[in-house]
């Protein structure tokens, strides 16, 4: 009877869980964005900004949002690292790419990354969600800017949901809903890329 009973809290009380990864171009911002996310949704403060180092290697969160748990993973962005994203791709739920709206030098390379990025067959019907960051800066490029740079590859995203949100990973604005937008998607995706069961 005990069995049955803790077997049955356990399937009641199991939670999804999905794996996130956050790239983008180094220096876009993509640790800040980790950071931010654990001191919303872990209450850990984060690192201050002086103390993330460049990303050499996988910098991991497991935040427990809503009814889920999700797993964020911000690879490194220098060119070297690129190819390693793509071992990440079959097993992950969704991309969060991150884009530095400061840098307009960078934003045909940020595209051609991105591009590359959607186009791999592994993450085909993944959910993207491209965050234009640094919105706290005077002078930003705003999410209209960024899609029209991106708008000439906007059909390869194919029939996956995607989304550009505007957020400042330094200050906090923004990144709420963009975590909001994602669990969202996780969830409608769930037939295409299944949770595992924790
Ligand atoms: P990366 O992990 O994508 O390589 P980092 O990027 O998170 O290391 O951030 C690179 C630099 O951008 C850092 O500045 C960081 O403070 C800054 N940054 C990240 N997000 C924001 C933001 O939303 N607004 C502003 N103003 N700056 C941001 P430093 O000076 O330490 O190199
Ligand atoms: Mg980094």
């Amino acid at each position: 009877m005990y069995t049955l009973l803790s077997g049955l809290y356990k399937h009641l009380t199991r939670k999804e869980e999905y794996y996130v990864l956050i790239i983008g171009l180094d220096n876009a911002g993509k640790t800040t964005l980790l950071e931010r996310i654990k001191s919303i949704f872990m209450g850990i403060a984060g690192l201050a900004p002086d103390r993330i180092a460049p990303t050499v290697g996988l910098n991991i969160a497991k935040v427990d949002i809503k009814s889920v748990k999700v797993n964020f993973w911000d690879l490194g962005g220098q060119k070297e690292l690129h190819s390693i994203w793509e071992r990440y791709y079959s097993e992950c739920h969704a991309i969060v790419f991150v884009v530095d709206s400061t840098d307009s030098k960078r934003l045909e390379e940020c595209r051609d990354t991105f591009e590359k990025m959607i186009t791999n067959d592994a993450v085909e019907g993944v959910p993207v969600l491209m965050l234009a960051n640094k919105q706290d800066v005077l002078g930003a490029l705003k999410v209209e800017d960024i899609k029209e740079v991106f708008n000439k590859i906007a059909v390869k995203l194919g029939a996956r949901d995607s989304r550009v949100l505007p957020v400042s990973a330094l200050e906090g604005n923004g990144v709420r809903d963009a975590v909001d937008w994602l669990i969202l998607r996780l969830q409608r995706n769930k037939m295409n890329r299944p949770p595992s069961y924790r």
